[in-house]
């Protein structure tokens, strides 16, 4: 069956996007620290001993810090995905370069699917998954996360690492719940806006401009997953925790000029850095 896999103008950009963004260096020198590719952030406290020590190493130091603290932000999601066993079958949505995706695959031992709408991500991924030897077990395909084409009821889990912002969110967990068994749990971590500073603020919308994408208010999330049967079970505030990995990002090489939107936006309060787990009934 051949379906549409862009089927928007909006949808054929971020594509665009994340195809030809291919040698960003804060994504791939964090990566290849441990040939975990990850497309988030970061969170809990930065070792604040890396910016100590000889000059000429400093920079690797870093690296390999804001490294731990994104995989540490992937630890947590899972264990809110969990527990989970090697006859589970999970759902990655916007998978990117693959590493929660693998990391869930090396912790619970289940199959996963990752879909996403960039064909690099989805070439990068399946060439990671096979290098790990798990090609069989971690699976990425170049599909729309509104449209996964996976059979109905077939997943005990499904997450969000930072994509929800490129999607409207009724449709995304209308496919959700489809493909999520009863019982079967979805975890989200994502930023959103504060309703009650009011509109989206400058800082907000910065972010938005700067990667092409739609940050939902707070509200919007909790609407469409009670439209939708999802019913949370945590809801975890982690822009507290989220902070110093921009903090240890603005010292860095790597810095993109994106850090100080992130900073002033959690400071300021109009923007939540967020976990959401939830149930599907
Ligand atoms: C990108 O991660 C994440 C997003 C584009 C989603 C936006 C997230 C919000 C919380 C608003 P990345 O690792 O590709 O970004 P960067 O290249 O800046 O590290
Ligand atoms: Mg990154």
């Amino acid at each position: 069956m051949t379906t549409t896999v862009l089927r928007t103008d909006f949808e054929r950009s971020v594509a665009a996007y994340w195809n030809t963004n291919q040698q960003d260096p804060v994504n791939l020198r964090l990566g290849e620290v441990d040939d975990l590719y990850h497309h988030h952030y970061g969170v809990g406290p930065y070792d604040p001993t890396v910016l100590e020590g000889p000059a000429d190493t400093r920079d690797q130091r870093i690296i390999a810090e804001l490294h731990r603290l994104e995989s540490a932000q992937a630890d947590l999601l899972l264990d809110h995905l969990g527990p989970l066993g090697g006859d589970d079958l999970v759902l990655d949505g916007g998978s990117g370069r693959g590493g929660t995706s693998i990391m869930a695959n090396q912790r619970f031992g289940c199959e996963v699917d990752g879909v996403s709408i960039s064909e690099y991500q989805v070439g990068f991924a399946n060439d990671q998954a096979a290098r790990r030897g798990v090609g069989d077990r971690v699976r990425f395909h170049f599909r729309n996360m509104l449209d996964t084409q996976l059979p109905p009821g077939s997943r005990q889990a499904v997450w969000t690492n930072e994509t929800t912002m490129y999607v409207d969110l009724g449709d995304l967990y209308r496919e959700f719940t489809r493909v999520l068994r009863f019982g079967g749990r979805y975890v989200c971590i994502t930023g959103c806006a504060n309703d009650v500073t009011g509109l989206r603020s400058k800082s907000v919308s910065k972010i938005n401009e700067h990667y092409t994408c739609d940050i939902h208010p707070r509200s919007a999330y909790f609407t469409a997953l009670a439209d939708n049967g999802l019913v949370p079970i945590n809801v975890v505030d982690l822009t507290a925790a989220t902070i110093p990995y921009w903090q240890l990002r603005t010292m860095s090489p790597v810095a993109t000029g994106i850090e100080e939107a992130f900073l002033t936006a959690y400071q300021e309060g109009s923007f939540h850095y967020l976990l959401i787990a939830a149930d599907r009934i």
